[in-house]
């Protein structure tokens, strides 16, 4: 990525009248060996539509390794880092975020779970790149399945798959970040809060985020304040997504998310973000309704993913699809 001079700052957006929040430390902690996680997540899910996650079973190691191959890969000039093609939809891009006019200090790589990638742009390494990639992938599959399943058990619901059997569907639509936020050291003198990526939420069923020990990621809470969730690069947050919403008939909320540049480290993220196949109906669960409406219309996957596409990052993508409740 190009460093910023004074005539490029300006194209970058900037939050206005932000007092930086401190580290909260009211972030819910789930601690995946222990008997009450299920209850934990539910009450997190409901109150933050965000957690943490200790003890998940994913070796350091394989993240570690995986997480140095990717600063190498972002390391690589321009031009190299170009041959895994534009991300329409998928492939490295830069400064761009969709096709809608949003911009953030980032690059990234975006990957399909299910399709195999062609790494050769990434030269002798390739074959190193590809299997750390998708073993990550799959264990980070496994651990979503696992949460989500401890999910339908803490919401009582008798089909203890019904959420993550939509991810271990040979056709689950998910989809792999790679986020690489340089650091911005004129950040360092002016103090200002550049956006490294805007505010959004994500519009799959769950996103399991991992960083290093890099801040810059922010929760919109319920109160309305925005809260600065300290870097914790051995455990894993999860994002509530839309999907899971609406599965949910409102009862959890998709959390409102962004990430600051920051003026001293570079940070790197990888999420796995959940997806249903694009034929399945996105419908609150009948045994979650009790007698209640649905708050939403019938879609399918397919045609939120096709209305999301044409969105903006900060847009309120549910609401297209919200019914009018007497
Ligand atoms: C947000 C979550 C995922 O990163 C993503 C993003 C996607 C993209 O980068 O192409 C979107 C964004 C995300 C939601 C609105 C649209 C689409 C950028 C954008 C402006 C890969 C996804 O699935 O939706």
């Amino acid at each position: 990525m190009v460093l910023l001079s004074k005539a490029t700052t300006e194209q970058y957006s900037y939050i206005k009248n932000y007092m930086p929040t401190a580290f909260s430390s009211t972030i819910p902690i789930v601690d995946l060996s222990k008997p009450d996680a299920k209850t934990l997540i539910v009450k997190a899910c409901e109150e933050f539509g965000f957690f943490k996650v200790i003890n998940h079973g994913v070796p350091i190691e394989a993240i570690s390794q995986l997480e140095s191959e990717a600063f190498k890969f972002f390391s690589m000039p321009l031009n190299e880092k170009e041959k895994a093609g534009p991300p329409k939809p998928f492939g490295y891009g830069s400064k761009k975020i969709g096709h809608n006019g949003d911009v953030g200090w980032v690059e990234y790589l975006l990957l399909n779970t299910n399709q195999e990638h062609n790494f050769s742009f990434y030269g002798k390494n390739a074959e190193k790149f590809r299997c750390l990639l998708n073993s990550y992938m799959s264990s980070v599959r496994k651990m979503a399945c696992e949460i989500l399943e401890l999910m339908a058990e803490g919401l009582k619901i008798q089909q203890k798959n019904v959420f993550s059997k939509l991810l271990m569907d040979k056709q689950s639509d998910s989809v792999f970040r790679v986020n690489h936020y340089p650091a911005c050291p004129e950040l360092a003198v002016n103090g200002q809060n550049l956006i490294g990526f805007g505010e959004h939420t994500d519009p799959q069923i769950i996103s399991l985020l991992r960083s290093n020990n890099t801040s810059g990621l922010q929760i919109f809470l319920r109160d309305g304040n925005w809260i600065s969730v300290p870097p914790d690069h051995k455990s894993f947050f999860i994002n509530v997504g839309d999907s899971l919403q609406v599965m949910t008939n409102g009862r959890f909320r998709s959390v409102r998310h962004r990430v600051l540049a920051n003026g001293f480290k570079s940070r790197l993220s990888m999420i796995y973000f959940g997806g249903p196949p694009l034929s399945e109906k996105i419908a609150p669960l009948p045994s979650l309704m009790k007698g209640k409406e649905s708050l939403y219309k019938e879609f399918t996957w397919f045609e939120y993913k096709n209305s999301t596409y044409g969105s903006r990052l900060a847009d309120n993508r549910l609401g297209h699809f919200e019914r009018i409740v007497a």
